[in-house]
């Protein structure tokens, strides 16, 4: 245990930022004494904190961090316009070392009319002046790197604006760019009419064929009309976006998260590729025909994304860092994960995983071990996992899941095997804000939604972010904040619960980000123990450092025994709890009869 408390007490020093040369006199020696172990190897048990001894742990630095999406119009307002920019970012940078957050993605800040709020980039290489400007962003990218966190920008190939030059250029049939877009002729009816070639539907609604006066053509779009699809299978649009990549590289980029990649490349021939019906479940009217291999991951997408691979790795053999490639892959059926895995051989470290992302009440505790156990058994050898538990696109995990269990769904998501990812707010245990008080502004919801707001707005998960009870939450200082800010955000903010002399969500997630650092956690092993209708527990362990972590889904108070396989043990010690419990850091417990209040959970060492 006092190797346990060492480690604690480091990494708290060292958040406050006092210890680098004590940390940088602590890599050496750790460094050295892990030479000394691999050379002679001995069982000696090194302790774990922040050490890259070699070139190829350090490679590896996104498999021990902690993802955290930020949407940049939601994140901070720093010109009171009421909308959030990278000026922003940049004063709430502490934050994100406060909760050890080692990656930012940044949702799409380019050029754009917003349309789809910057999924509709009109150009890829400059900042839409509603988030700043270059400068703005390249100051953005060193501070961060100051601060020891790497910063992942949004790329997205699929489709662009229908105002970026080169759709202009390709309506009008402009030889350099007339194959820039996918157009389509469509079939002439007998009356002189066209219809489009192919029954394919938008993602956003309605068909995903529309009819260009100019041009006298249909024009491909997976979502709304004003995103026409990029013909990706041309030479020159392959080059168009290797230069996108090497722009934002060459501003230091650690990574890209690619949107949309399952929807890169359509099959070749429109003429012939009409869709199925898709017999699986499903409420959203898209997902009525069967893509995949036509629309959705197309077999050729592999082959344009191992070519972007190479480019980042072009650039690690030039300076020696490694760049993460973070790809939005799914599968319209979603346990099929071979769909998913694909793309770790196609390049991609961290395809993400959305099994969590879509879990509600009707999914606890056994269902959430199905999932998490059928994931981790399709893992391909040697490739990391990751888990996700919201989005700019789904319903927040509060508002899913019931607010009380959004810490224990930090505690699972930090706990867990592989790269996790934080969707902003979620760290506070955020909640959808209510979509009958304010006006629409997502085009999903405005196409789709007339129906069923709740189901395809995905205004209510990109409220301001909360960071204390001042004005509009300190996010902004506009009368008018582009979404509401929530109601709650007077009893759920960021500073009310940094400050608690007891323990709250935001202290539970810091606590959580602290322990995860611990080879257990991002080397271990991971076995399934006690599991009940409400009860989910599991062990991460390696040698000499074993944990238990129980969480309590149900409703009801549950007291249990969790001492037999694999924890083998009567007791332990407290390292991390939820806010809602009776536990205290370090305090002993009875393993034989664990409680554990409703919606809580417990990070046990037992050995
Ligand atoms: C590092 O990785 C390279 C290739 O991935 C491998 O050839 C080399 O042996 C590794 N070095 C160490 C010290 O593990
Ligand atoms: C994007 O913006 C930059 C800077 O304003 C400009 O130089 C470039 O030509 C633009 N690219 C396109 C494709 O419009
Ligand atoms: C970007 O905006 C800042 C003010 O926020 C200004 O000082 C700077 O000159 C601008 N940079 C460019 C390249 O326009
Ligand atoms: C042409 O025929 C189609 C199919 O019968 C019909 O839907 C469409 O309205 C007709 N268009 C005109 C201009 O008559
Ligand atoms: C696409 O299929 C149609 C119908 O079979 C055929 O006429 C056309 O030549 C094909 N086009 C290509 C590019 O293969
Ligand atoms: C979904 O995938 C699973 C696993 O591969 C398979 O058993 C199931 O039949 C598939 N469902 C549909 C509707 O294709
Ligand atoms: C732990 O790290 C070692 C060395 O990098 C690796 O071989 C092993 O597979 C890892 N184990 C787990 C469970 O991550
Ligand atoms: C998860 C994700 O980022 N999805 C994006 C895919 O692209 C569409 C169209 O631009 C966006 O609306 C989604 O947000």
């Amino acid at each position: 245990m006092a190797q346990d408390k060492g480690a604690g007490s480091l990494a708290k020093f060292c958040s406050s930022g006092r210890c680098s040369l004590v940390l940088l006199l602590g890599v050496l020696v750790l460094a050295a004494v892990i030479v000394v172990v691999t050379l002679t190897g001995s069982s000696l048990r090194v302790p774990v904190v922040y050490v890259s001894p070699s070139r190829n742990v350090s490679r590896d630095w996104w498999k021990k961090s902690i993802v955290y999406q930020i949407y940049p119009r939601s994140f901070q307002d720093s010109d009171g316009d009421g909308v959030g920019d990278i000026k922003g970012i940049i004063q709430r940078l502490d934050h994100l070392v406060y909760l050890h957050v080692g990656i930012i993605w940044i949702s799409p800040f380019y050029v754009s009319p917003m349309k789809d709020f910057g999924y509709d980039v009109s150009n890829y290489t400059d900042v839409d002046p509603l988030f700043g400007n270059l400068t703005d962003f390249e100051e953005l990218v060193t501070r961060a790197h100051t601060k020891g966190i790497k910063v992942i920008v949004d790329f997205v190939p699929n489709h662009t604006s229908d105002r970026h030059s080169w759709f202009q250029l390709s309506r009008q049939g402009v030889d350099t760019h007339k194959d820039y877009y996918i157009w389509d002729k469509g079939v002439r009816l007998e009356n002189g009419t066209f219809v489009p070639p192919n029954n394919w539907i938008a993602s956003f609604g309605g068909p995903a064929w529309s009819w260009d006066d100019t041009r006298q053509a249909f024009y491909y779009h997976a979502y709304l009309p004003e995103q026409p699809d990029l013909n990706i299978r041309s030479p020159a649009v392959q080059k168009e976006l290797k230069d996108v990549l090497r722009f934002w590289l060459n501003k230091e980029v650690d990574g890209f998260r690619i949107d949309a990649v399952v929807k890169l490349l359509e099959a070749r021939n429109t003429s012939i590729s009409n869709e199925p019906l898709y017999t699986g479940d499903t409420v959203n009217p898209y997902f009525r025909l069967k893509h995949t291999g036509i629309t959705m991951n197309n077999e050729d997408i592999g082959d344009v994304l191992k070519d972007w691979r190479n480019l980042l790795d072009e650039y690690e053999n030039k300076d020696g860092k490694y760049r993460l490639m973070i790809a939005e892959a799914y599968s319209q059926n979603a346990s099929d994960y071979a769909v998913v895995n694909m793309y770790y051989d196609w390049g991609a470290d961290i395809p993400f995983n959305s099994n969590l992302a879509t879990i509600t009440r009707a999914c606890v505790s056994r269902c959430i071990r199905d999932r998490v156990e059928k994931y981790l058994n399709s893992m391909p050898r040697g490739r990391q996992p990751n888990f996700v538990l919201g989005s700019h696109d789904v319903s927040r995990v509060a508002t899913r899941m019931g607010s009380r269990h959004a810490s224990a769904l930090n505690m699972l998501l930090l706990t867990l095997p592989g790269t996790p990812t934080t969707y902003y707010g979620e760290e506070i245990g955020m909640s959808d804000i209510d979509s009958n008080l304010f006006e629409m502004q997502d085009p999903r919801g405005r196409r789709l939604g007339r129906v069923n707001i709740v189901l395809f707005s995905r205004d209510p998960e990109r409220s301001p972010m909360q960071w204390s009870s001042a004005w509009k939450g300190d996010f902004s200082q506009s009368m008018n904040t582009w979404l509401p800010v929530n109601r709650d955000f007077l009893t759920h903010n960021v500073k009310m619960q940094k400050e608690s002399s007891t323990m709250t969500t935001i202290q539970s997630y810091r606590r959580l980000a602290e322990v995860r650092q611990r080879r257990a956690f991002y080397n271990g092993t991971f076995q399934f123990s006690v599991t009940t209708d409400t009860i989910l527990s599991y062990v991460r362990a390696v040698r000499g450092e074993k944990y238990l972590i129980a969480i309590n889904f149900g409703f009801d108070e549950s007291l249990a025994d969790f001492s037999g396989k694999p924890v083998d043990s009567n007791s332990g010690k407290v390292v991390a709890f939820t806010e809602d419990t009776q536990y205290e850091y370090d305090m002993d417990v009875d393993i034989r009869r664990l409680s554990l209040p409703w919606g809580q959970g417990v990070v046990v060492r037992v050995q």
